[in-house]
């Protein structure tokens, strides 16, 4: 059997099970200890409601917590990867690289939990099991693994976009003999691959981002790719003082920016159509080392076939160049998908990883994978015994973490009926027939189509706006219309099917989970931080307050 390598875990915390009755109810619950939590957390208190968070994790930091895998860094710039609230956070924490690597991005996370003095309002080691709203005393009742039983008016599910990794669940996994790691269970120790014959299995992110490192160490990797990806070059390297007071000096301009609901970058207008000139040069830039960014920047990348085709054909040619093994060139070469309608990768030495002798790409698309054997992986075609598999399937993305607890709202309806077609949100904020409930950065908001971070910031500020309008007006719920919502749900479609985004079997379809709807969850449409504040503006438009 598989050693059970895949939950790190700390000590389990001893202490009593925490209650608060519906008589004495907290303000709020907040779930998640990531960054939409910390700062959820933060703005409670700092308006003086009562506050329990909870947090499965042993500590904060969210994803960051989790994903320990070798090369784990964020894939845009650092400087742009941290809160916006605090002038002061933003003048004291000094990024030490272009991308951070995950133990520095938890530092943060740490140090943001110290500043603010966030830890003693988390519960830790606690999974919150199920949230049910108690209509006669409108109330949210929420329940954990540890048997706490919280009552509070409001529940904040700051639960993530990426945290519910999916199983290693190929046919036979739970037969294997040797080592498993899941990149997003990651084990806190390092792992030691020297002299080890390594599967790693999938080629998004994680995978690009693990492979090159791993192949240093180990004897032998085997890439078990089922479709390839686009990957940029990250370009990584430490932040000079000039980068970094650059940043500091223009922070209040990029604030203003961001709060004024105009796009922090300049990004080109949808109605601009470059010249081919304009259009190669913006392209090269895919090399220049501002990854994601640079993308972009190029007009309507993810609208504009001929624009899309410019980078992709930009990405292959530069594969095709990197690799000194033609047919292996193309077997990584995508072409069954535009650029970005996947999230592309940021990489360092993905495609040059493939030149070194102890690095074989297995191309399931010619030798599917028939089943995990305790020694390896069988394909079609022949067996590959190995002592580690590195498991690099993703994520159960956007309503995985708020599917996987026991949500019910009025009438007893389970979160997982009403979104039994996909999610259904209005503004990615809020559910009709969930009073009170709230999601940061959920479904049917742009979330991780942006910078997920301050798109966390918006969402807490809007929701802490949100409460105190409750309050202020004396009112007990508020709660979506469902005439707000569908008229919403039906506008993200509209926004996505302008675009190439459905092309693709992403994650952001939902595509890569068995049995999931296919459904384009974020928001693709602009202007989304003026029209939540427009809801607010105008009392609150599409919720009703309930007494
Ligand atoms: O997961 P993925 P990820 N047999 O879903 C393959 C963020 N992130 O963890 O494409 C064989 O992208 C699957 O193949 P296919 C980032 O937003 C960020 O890597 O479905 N293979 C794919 O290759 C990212 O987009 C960073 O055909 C199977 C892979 O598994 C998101 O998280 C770092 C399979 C899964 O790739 C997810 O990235 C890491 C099967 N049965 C992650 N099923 C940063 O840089 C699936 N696959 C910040």
């Amino acid at each position: 059997m598989a050693p059970a390598a895949t939950h790190p875990g700390t000590s389990a915390a001893v202490r009593e099970p925490l209650h608060t009755t519906p008589a004495a109810p907290l303000d709020a619950v907040v779930v998640g200890a990531g960054f939409g939590g910390l700062y959820m957390v933060h703005r409670l208190r700092e308006a003086g409601l009562t506050v329990q968070g909870i947090e499965a994790a042993g500590d904060v930091g969210g994803t960051w917590w989790w994903n320990r895998y070798p090369g784990a860094r964020c894939d845009i710039p650092s400087l742009l990867y941290s809160y916006t609230f605090s002038d002061e956070l933003q003048a004291e924490w000094r990024w030490s690289e272009k991308y951070a690597t995950q133990p520095e991005i938890l530092a943060y996370a740490q140090h943001v939990a110290d500043r603010f003095d966030l830890r003693p309002h988390f519960l830790f080691e606690t999974r919150v099991t199920s949230a049910v709203f108690d209509e006669t005393a409108k109330l949210w009742r929420v329940k954990t693994d540890r048997g706490d039983e919280i009552a509070a008016r409001f529940c904040v599910m700051a639960t993530g976009c990426l945290s519910a990794p999916r199983d290693f669940d190929l046919p036979g996994a739970d037969t294997f003999e040797g080592e498993t790691y899941v990149t997003g269970l990651w084990p806190h120790d390092p792992i030691d691959f020297t002299g080890k014959r390594v599967a790693v299995i999938g080629t998004g992110s994680s995978a690009v981002q693990s492979t090159p490192l791993i192949a240093e160490q180990a004897d032998q990797v085997y890439v078990f790719q089922r479709t390839p990806n686009y990957s940029l070059p990250a370009l990584n390297a430490p932040l000079s003082d000039e980068e970094v007071a650059g940043f500091r000096a223009n922070f209040p301009a990029y604030v203003e920016l961001l709060r004024s609901g105009q796009p922090p970058l300049p990004i080109p207008p949808a109605d601009y159509v470059p010249s081919d000139e304009e259009l190669n040069a913006l392209v090269e830039q895919l090399w220049n080392g501002w990854g994601l960014i640079s993308a972009v920047q190029i007009p309507n990348i993810v609208r504009d076939e001929r624009c899309n085709q410019a980078a992709g054909d930009f990405v292959r040619a530069k594969i095709a160049r990197i690799v000194k093994d033609p047919a292996l060139a193309e077997k990584l070469t995508p072409r069954s998908f535009p650029i970005m309608t996947k999230r592309a990768c940021v990489d360092t030495g993905w495609y040059e990883t493939f030149n070194r002798d102890n690095v074989e790409l297995v191309d399931l698309r010619e030798t599917p994978i028939t089943a995990i054997t305790p020694t390896g992986v069988r394909t079609t075609e022949r067996d590959y015994p190995v002592d580690v598999i590195v498991s690099a399937l993703g994520f159960d993305a956007m309503t995985g973490a708020l599917l996987r607890m026991d949500i019910r709202g009025r009438g007893g309806l389970s979160l997982k009926d009403a979104w039994a077609e996909g999610p259904k949100t209005y503004l990615g904020l809020a559910v009709a027939g969930f009073p009170n409930l709230f999601t940061v950065t959920g479904p049917g908001s742009p979330s991780v189509l942006t910078n997920v971070l301050t798109a966390a910031e918006q969402h807490v500020d809007w929701i802490m706006d949100a409460i105190a309008h409750v309050r202020t007006t004396n009112a007990a719920t508020l709660e979506a219309t469902t005439d707000a919502q569908e008229d919403w749900v039906a506008h993200v479609n509209e926004e996505a099917d302008k675009t190439l985004f459905p092309r693709a079997a992403s994650w952001y379809m939902g595509a890569n989970i068995p049995g999931k709807p296919r459904v384009f969850m974020p928001y693709v449409g602009e202007g989304y931080k003026l029209h939540c504040d427009a809801v607010a503006a105008e009392g609150y438009a599409g919720f009703a307050l309930g007494s």
